[in-house]
């Protein structure tokens, strides 16, 4: 655990008491603070005080007394589509709304770091999509060259839960929209952006909103180095932002639509080919298309940050490309879990927006497409491009009916549940398909969360033996 800095003797106040809260209150208790802990539901309540926090609405009478911060957790809304009114009425008290990202960031530079030969570094990671393999990848790159590394943020693990990072030693962090719209200090040594597409628009008001929250990783004095996705307008004028001219080497610009350009620094993956430029030479290269763990351009895009990150660490395009090979990939993306009587059985449950279903798409032959749940803005319309390869398509959840609408001349048939759908879907395919589970849409009509949906899918092809 990393203990809280600078809060000694101090009330602070803890909304939300999920995995980030919780970490948050045990944090903030190492630091010397008193965490008053407050939770919507009376379960997350019970388990808090079960555990020894003190339960405590601030906006009782005379509830902000002391109170010198609001820690909150990213799932809980700070201004769209409307302010929590815990927030809200810290906002009117004049007390600091802060997140256990801006906690960690002025916690975690000790003194006892002038005593290492090498500093710790911090490597945060945010995008739309790519976000977890990203993250995932370049830990398991370092953890195989020997570098001590540790992963957390919103791959599932509290950011303060890591521990005090040793000699030489690296951090990575996942970190969501939500996650930097709120942290009041953020600070890696190394920031890599992934690439922008709607997604979570609720929260941020809107597409601007959305990118500016993610573009406070990169504020000025951020990071010593920039990895950015370029294939899209925003993350070309992050890349301007960052570089004082075009030879600039705190810009790695990362590409799967161009060819590396200028004097600068790039990692670009082509026709499956991986290449870091510099200088206008090409100073490395990889086939990358061999790699299980790592199928389609989408995780060829997450491939050429991962390299640039690592580069950035001072790894050497040996050890990476060994990590690259080594991948397992993560459950959930693009992940094969069967092949029965020739036909892929692959789970990309978490395909929860337009433009993750988009890639799954194109990485994918001939595919048996089940699709569906919560659907967001403008549901499936924008997949129309990319149903080439789609012989049929089996929805399922709220959306279903909506999305078959959208679907023009692809044969679609409504299943409305998981069973039914891996049960038609099988019947009907043939050797040399793919059944892919990539529901461009939410979970939460079926399952608690996309993990939930994707086990599920799991034991349903299971269940088909072979
Ligand atoms: N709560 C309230 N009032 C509300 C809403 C929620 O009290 O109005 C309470 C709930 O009762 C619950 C707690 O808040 O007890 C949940 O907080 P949370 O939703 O922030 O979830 P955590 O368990 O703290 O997990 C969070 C991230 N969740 C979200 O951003 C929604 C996790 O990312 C992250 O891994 C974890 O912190 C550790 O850093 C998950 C996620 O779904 C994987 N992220 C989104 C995504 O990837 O799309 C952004
Ligand atoms: P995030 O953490 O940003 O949600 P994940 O790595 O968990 O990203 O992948 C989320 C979804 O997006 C999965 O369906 C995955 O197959 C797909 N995906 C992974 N990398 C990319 C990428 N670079 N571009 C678009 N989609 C991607």
């Amino acid at each position: 655990m990393i203990p809280v800095r600078g809060v000694t003797g101090q009330r602070i106040a803890v909304l939300g008491l999920g995995r980030s809260g919780l970490s948050a209150a045990r944090a903030l208790a190492a630091g010397g603070a008193e965490p008053l802990c407050w939770d919507d539901g009376a379960e997350a309540r019970a388990r808090a005080e079960a555990v020894g926090l003190t339960l405590h609405d601030p906006t009782g009478p005379g509830g902000w007394e002391g109170v010198s911060a609001l820690i909150v957790s990213p799932g809980i809304p700070h201004l769209y589509p409307a302010p929590h009114r815990v927030i809200a009425a810290a906002m009117d008290a004049g007390v600091p709304v802060d997140n256990d990202i801006g906690l960690f960031f002025r916690s975690v530079a000790v003194p006892l770091w002038d005593r290492y030969d090498t500093a710790p570094r911090v490597v945060a990671i945010t995008g739309s999509n790519g976000k977890s393999t990203t993250s995932a990848l370049i830990h398991h790159i370092l953890a195989e060259a020997g570098r001590p590394a540790q992963l957390a943020g919103n791959i599932g693990r509290g950011v303060l839960d890591i521990e005090p990072p040793g000699d030489g030693a690296v951090v990575v962090l996942e970190l969501s929209s939500y996650q930097t719209d709120l942290a009041r200090a953020l600070t890696p040594d190394v920031a890599v952006f992934t690439n922008l597409s709607p997604d979570h628009l609720d929260r941020h008001g809107g597409m601007g909103g959305y990118f500016a929250a993610k573009r406070r990783l990169f504020a000025e004095g951020g990071p010593d180095r920039a990895v950015v996705g370029v294939d899209e307008a925003e993350g070309r004028y992050l890349a301007n932002q960052m570089a004082e001219g075009p030879g600039d080497d705190r810009l790695i610009s990362v590409s799967v639509t161009r060819k590396a350009a200028g004097a600068g620094w790039w990692v670009v993956a082509r026709k499956g080919h991986l290449a870091e430029w510099r200088k206008g030479r090409q100073v490395a290269s990889v086939d990358l298309r061999g790699i299980v763990g790592l199928p389609g351009r989408h995780n060829h895009q997450n491939a050429c940050a991962a390299w640039g990150a690592c580069r950035a660490l001072g790894l050497s395009p040996r050890a990476i490309e060994a990590g690259l090979r080594s991948f397992a990939g993560l459950p959930h993306r693009s992940q094969l879990v069967a092949e029965i009587g020739g036909v892929a059985f692959v789970n990309d449950s978490k395909a929860t927006n337009v433009d993750s279903a988009a890639q799954a798409l194109m990485a994918f032959r001939r595919i048996r497409w089940i699709a569906g749940g919560l659907g967001k803005d403008g549901g499936i319309a924008a997949l129309a491009p990319h149903l080439g390869e789609v012989v049929k398509a089996y929805l399922i959840g709220h959306s279903a009916a909506a999305f078959a609408t959208q679907l023009g001349d692809t044969p679609a048939e409504i299943c409305g549940d998981m069973a039914t759908a891996v049960a038609r879907a099988a019947a009907e395919a043939q050797p040399g398909e793919t059944v892919l589970l990539a529901p461009a849409a939410a979970s939460f009509d079926q399952y608690p969360d996309f993990e939930a949906r994707g086990r599920d899918f799991i034991d349903r092809v299971a269940a088909l033996g072979g």
